[in-house]
């Protein structure tokens, strides 16, 4: 397989300002006529060749200016291109392919799913429909005329505004225009027996915008939620950015076998049905989040990522750390901003904080590729929106506005790189950036740590910070990355102090923020009356390791500091520490104890819960056995498990007492509602459920299972029963697949349920789920919901030292890998830790590796992932 170089851009030989495309629909043999008006670009190598992308296309006809060209002028190359030789500097490119659809697995392209058709082209998928320049930075005005069977095909949707229709007898036809120019990759087809669920908005300048959601008939009354974040979504982009939708028309399609989330495709979104389907009886609160996320994420593209796009894809965290980003600040603005950032900070360290430290460790903006696909990764989405925010933070939120003014303003309809955002939010602000770019080309988890004197004659406070971050491949050395830590001092009584530094005149009261810029910096504070204890990285402002932090100033911040984020990080890091000693007593064979502060912190967040339930319910949920094994030089996933089991049981028997009041108390006899305060009181419920169940009282976990009227209450017992053993896991079980055997996103649970449950038959289990009916290795969504979820979410069961769980995600990534390789490559993860586990461990997923790599006719994705997690 071939690699991309970031260094060896080069801008595109042909420009193709308009296309025209004719779809005649059919699920075995779809023609795509692909009218192209090239002409050269200027900008690029006179002499350079016209050649097109294409993979797996069967090329009926080409003609050139109305003249069919003959063949000796058709080079085709093996990775399915078509090279035009002699090309004119302009003229008219007509091509017809045939294409099969209904053999289509990959979900790249054109596909069906469920009779319906569908398609996916970022990043490389266009050039599986027709052939074509398949890069971003070539942006062009798409016409679509899309023909297909009147019964089988009612719906006939594609990009921007309907423009006609017609058509006789069986067969109708549709045409669409879409006025904005646009990359391939924003290309879309939706066709199919849909149904709609309409509504309007009107945009702040007056145009009436028509939203519908497609969907499958029956399916019309769980778009409410969708529909409703997706007007809160327009109207927030137009208060916060001042940006309004530019189309007549805003289509989003659901589908349940699609690849990732959603996509963002010009004026017709595509949307797995997980990201767009809810109902309390059906869907967790969890997933009413997710549904609020995604639908804001994909409209925000509209305007970061659609109208300024990516010059290639090297710069993808250009349109994904910015949408993510304001995604983030959406969220942040519809409910608590501090249990966002918390819940934000916890999936960045499950996920990119690990990536970071492993094998496919890469800079946001990466330097090579193989496979593109496997760059969407939580390092371009959630540290590249940690990397906006950083800028945001050094900047100020108001000259960030302006600096997004800019931004749009200068490179409106044009396909740009990340130093052109970087460099509007420099001008528009007056700060020199130049070194944030340190951010974007530097891989790994910079550390900081915190040194301190106090001088009490001088009543002067010297805090040091310094700043390291370890190499990764390829990157042996790294420099010094700017660093805006947000902090506050606090008195020995627990009161935040006014902060003066010693080159200010005046204090300041409350949060400040300090640049870290080099390796060790000093910051020196004035008129200190006592030894304070510092807060720092409040809101966690920047992506980083704050390490060293003595337990006693963890327990004094847990309980003081003002900051909502520091007080929860402070008890998370406390009980980090403690867990991990224990971990150590574990492997020396020792006796777990108990560290009674732990025990004291539940009953303190209990007490105080009333307050903020969502945020003592983030609070009392005890580090991840992910963020544990993340702090270890080589992990123990057992002992990791076993200690988070002694400690919840433990407290579970502490605290019973408070937590079966505060269970009790927070009883929800209402109607379901889906407010923040209703969801904190259920997530504060369950988590408490969590610790009397570990406790040793199933009977009370079988109890809400059998009363829940919502999914919430309903998946968090059945959790928590299929953890255990006997007949309520099984009886929970089966009603649940009995009652919900009709829905595939219930279903979908009900595999990651069972996948997860670390129980010593957990890979006989998954083994044995693959063969149930209801599986469906092409779904994704299935496929993910048992292989992902046992892999990822079941730590001590996946590293089981038989290294069967291990062969079972080998063997489940050979087998998919033909059918979608996209998917396959995403499943390899979990093996590239190796390095992290002991020895025996590691030789153990190696050998898997390599039998993944010897396996003949790979996908040049999980090649990529496989090999690179090898070396
Ligand atoms: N921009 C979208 C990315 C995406 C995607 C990428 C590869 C293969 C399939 C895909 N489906 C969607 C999603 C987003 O970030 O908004
Ligand atoms: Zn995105």
């Amino acid at each position: 397989p071939v690699t991309i170089h970031r260094q060896d851009y080069a801008p595109p030989a042909f420009l193709v300002d308009r296309v025209g495309l004719e779809f005649r629909l059919d699920p075995a043999a779809t023609e795509v006529r692909a009218r192209l008006a090239l002409r050269r670009n200027p900008a690029a190598a006179a002499d350079a060749p016209l050649r097109l992308d294409g993979d797996g296309l069967a090329l009926q006809e080409a003609r050139m200016d109305g003249t069919v060209l003959p063949p000796e002028r058709l080079v085709f190359g093996a990775d399915g291109s078509l090279t035009i030789a002699d090309p004119p500097a302009s003229g008219l490119l007509e091509t017809l392919v045939r294409i099969a659809p209904e053999a289509n697995t990959s979900l790249m392209g054109l596909y069906t799913s469920g009779g319906n058709f569908y398609t996916q082209c970022e990043a490389e998928g266009f050039r599986r429909i027709t052939f074509f320049p398949d890069r971003p930075d070539v942006m062009s005005r798409y016409t679509v005329t899309i023909h297909a069977d009147r019964l089988r095909c009612p719906v006939l949707l594609s990009n921007g505004n309907l423009v006609e229709q017609g058509g006789e007898g069986a067969t109708h036809w549709v045409r669409w225009e879409d006025p904005h120019p646009k990359p391939s990759y924003l290309f879309a087809l939706v066709a199919g027996d849909l149904v709609s669920v309409s509504d309007r908005f009107t945009t702040r300048s007056g145009r009436e915008v028509a939203l519908h959601i497609w969907v499958r008939r029956g399916d019309e009354s769980r778009c409410g939620h969708a529909m409703d974040s997706l007007k809160r979504s327009m109207a927030w982009d137009e208060e916060v950015f001042g940006l309004e939708y530019d189309l007549d028309v805003f289509n989003i399609a659901a589908v349940s076998d699609f690849n990732m989330g959603a996509m963002e495709n010009k004026g017709l979104n595509v949307f797995n049905t997980k990201y767009v389907l809810a109902s309390p009886e059906s869907a967790t609160d969890g997933d009413w989040q997710g549904i609020e996320t995604v639908v804001a994420h994909e409209y925000f593209h509209n305007w970061t990522g659609n109208r300024v796009t990516c010059r290639d894809w090297f710069q993808l965290s250009l349109k994904e750390g910015l949408t993510v980003f304001r995604d983030q600040e959406f969220s942040a603005d519809m409910g608590s901003r501090a249990v966002k950032r918390i819940r934000d900070v916890r999936g960045l360290r499950a996920a990119q904080f690990p990536e970071d430290a492993g094998p496919m460790a890469h800079p946001v903006r990466p330097d090579s590729y193989i496979e593109i696909d496997n760059f969407y990764t939580p390092t371009v989405y959630q540290k590249g929106a940690e990397v906006v925010r950083l800028i945001h933070t050094r900047i100020g939120a108001a000259a960030f506005r302006r600096g997004m003014d800019l931004y749009i303003a200068r490179n409106d309809n044009q396909a740009v790189t990340i130093e052109d955002f970087v460099r509007a939010m420099q001008d528009a602000s007056g700060i020199d950036l130049s070194s944030f770019m340190g951010w974007y080309d530097q891989a790994g988890t910079p550390e900081i740590a915190a040194e301190d004197r106090y001088d009490p004659a001088a009543r002067r406070y010297t805090l040091t910070l310094r700043q390291q971050t370890p190499p990764t491949r390829g990157q042996a050395d790294k420099r010094p990355v700017p660093i805006p830590v947000a902090m506050g001092l606090l008195g020995p009584d627990g009161r935040e102090q006014p902060t003066r530094l010693a080159s200010e005149n005046a204090a300041q009261s409350g949060t400040r923020t300090l640049l870290l810029e080099a390796a060790e910096q000093s910051f020196v504070f004035e008129d200190v009356p006592a030894p304070p204890v510092p807060s720092l990285l409040r809101g966690f402002s920047a992506p980083v390791r704050l390490r060293g932090v003595p337990r006693d100033r963890l327990r004094f911040l847990a309980v003081h500091d003002t900051d909502p984020f520091v007080r929860w990080e402070s008890g998370q890091q406390y009980a980090a520490s403690v867990m991990l000693e224990m971990v150590a007593a574990q492997q020396r064979g020792e006796a777990l104890g108990f560290d009674a502060a732990l025990a004291e912190a539940v009953a303190n967040t209990l007490a105080a819960a009333d307050a903020d339930p969502a945020f003592a319910a983030e609070a009392l949920v005890l580090p991840g056995e992910g963020f544990l094994a993340d702090q270890m030089e080589i992990a123990d996933p057992v002992a990791i498990h076993l200690v988070r089991r002694h400690l919840r049981a433990e407290i579970g028997r502490r605290c019973g007492p408070a937590l079966r009041a505060t269970y009790d108390a927070l009883a929800d006899h209402g109607p379901y509602r889906i407010d923040g305060a209703s969801i904190g009181r259920r997530a504060l419920r369950n988590a408490c459920l969590a610790y009397l169940t570990a406790a040793g009282d199933t009977a009370l976990a079988k109890a809400q299972f059998d009363a829940a009227t919502n999914m919430t209450d309903s998946l968090a017992a059945l959790a928590l029963l299929a953890d255990g053993d006997g007949p309520a896991r099984e009886a929970a079980l089966a009603s649940f697949h009995a009652r919900w055997r009709g829905d595939d996103l219930v279903l979908d649970k009900w595999f990651a349920i069972q996948a997860m449950a670390a129980r010593p038959d957990a890979i006989a289990q998954v083994r044995a789920l693959q063969a149930h009916p209801d599986f469906d290795l092409k779904n994704p969504n299935r496929a993910r919901s048992l292989i992902a979820s046992f892999a990822a979410g079941n730590p001590s069961q996946f590293h089981d030292l038989s290294g069967e769980g291990y062969r079972f995600l080998a063997d489940a990534v050979i087998a998919l890998d033909p059918v979608n390789g996209s998917i396959a490559a995403r499943l390899v993860g979990p093996l590239g830790q190796w390095r992290r586990q002991s020895a025996a461990r590691g030789a153990l997923m190696r050998r898997e590796l390599q039998r993944v790599l010897d396996t003949p006719d790979l996908s040049k994705g999980t090649f990529e992932k496989a090999s690179k997690a090898l070396l």
